[in-house]
């Protein structure tokens, strides 16, 4: 069960968790048309902060966009809405979700007048993938649903409806004693998991999908930049499910998943079967960064 927080921000106003609800036939719920961000807070030495919240916020807005969806808000009111609610409800570290969605009015599909909404629920939300996840990998299975043609599933937004295929992705992977899927494209090619972007590494080089067919991660974003001021060579290029197979190394970024390694793929062990250097470097400068340890990464970090 999700962990209860006193307010829910919802379209301009503050209403208590247990009645922030909504009418059975509001569109969003029939038809997936909407759209949402996962962000995080953490608990740093100077209070809580949100982590990259103005890329998260512009990101929101870029999925309206996409889904020619009118937000009655501006970016700037809902960054100030994000951070009141972290505020109001008094938790020092918790996953923040924003959801533009199509209310109550007409049915069918073309909505022209019906509302558009924003609400803005936090809660604490642990390890996505478990605490041994993040500590020892993760087992992973390629799952046999694809990630939807670009052409359908916009994948540069993120949009409620996406999700139903990586549900069906994620059941099969747990069903099959695995923790995560791995969804390939259209073309056969790997795109992402279920809820999180992947990166292997092979003789030291990291590579991650290109944006071709993957959500543009904001995590993903920020490993890449941590490596780079490593000094570790980051390529953006396609690549098949078996250059996963003999990796060396190979994890997946996400709000909700952090840096969690990943172990086993298909029954052929990674590397030597434990989380490698450099993930394990990465997945340290990350939550060094998040938690507000390496001034470099300030400017990332927004003050509750
Ligand atoms: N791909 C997908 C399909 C995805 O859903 C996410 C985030 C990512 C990549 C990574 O993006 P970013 O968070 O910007 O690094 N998935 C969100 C939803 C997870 C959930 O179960 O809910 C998240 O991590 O918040």
């Amino acid at each position: 069960m999700v962990q209860k927080t006193d307010k829910i921000w919802m379209d301009g106003r503050f209403v208590d968790w247990e009645n922030a609800n909504v009418h059975v036939l509001t569109h969003s719920l029939h038809y997936g048309l909407g759209v949402f961000e996962g962000i995080r807070c953490y608990e740093t030495g100077r209070g809580p902060a949100i982590f990259r919240l103005r890329e998260h916020v512009d990101r929101l807005f870029l999925s309206a966009h996409i889904f020619l969806m009118e937000t009655p808000f501006s970016g700037e009111e809902i960054s100030r809405a994000v951070i009141e609610t972290v505020r109001v409800n008094g938790v020092k570290e918790c996953y923040i979700r924003p959801l533009i969605y199509i209310g109550y009015g007409a049915m069918g599909l073309y909505p022209k007048d019906n509302p558009v909404q924003v609400s803005i629920a936090v809660w604490p939300w642990g390890a996505y993938l478990g605490e041994k996840g993040l500590n020892e990998g993760i087992r992973v299975k390629v799952s046999s649903f694809i990630r939807g043609h670009v052409n359908s599933n916009l994948s540069r937004g993120k949009v409620c409806g996406y999700y139903v295929g990586s549900q069906l992705a994620k059941k099969e992977a747990i069903d099959c004693g695995y923790d995560e899927a791995l969804l390939l494209d259209t073309e056969g090619y790997v795109s992402e998991g279920s809820g999180e972007n992947i990166f292997i590494v092979r003789n030291g080089v990291l590579k991650t999908t290109p944006l071709t067919s993957i959500l543009e991660g904001i995590t993903r974003d920020s490993v890449m930049e941590m490596a780079a001021d490593e000094g570790i060579p980051v390529v953006q290029e396609r690549f098949t499910r078996d250059e996963v197979y003999i990796a060396d190394e190979a994890f997946f970024t996400g709000t909700a998943a952090e840096v969690t390694p990943i172990r086993e793929i298909d029954g052929r062990t990674i590397g030597e079967g434990r989380p490698g250097r450099i993930t394990r470097k990465l997945q340290a400068m990350f939550f060094d960064a998040v938690k507000g340890r390496n001034e470099k990464y300030g400017s990332w970090l927004t003050y509750v």
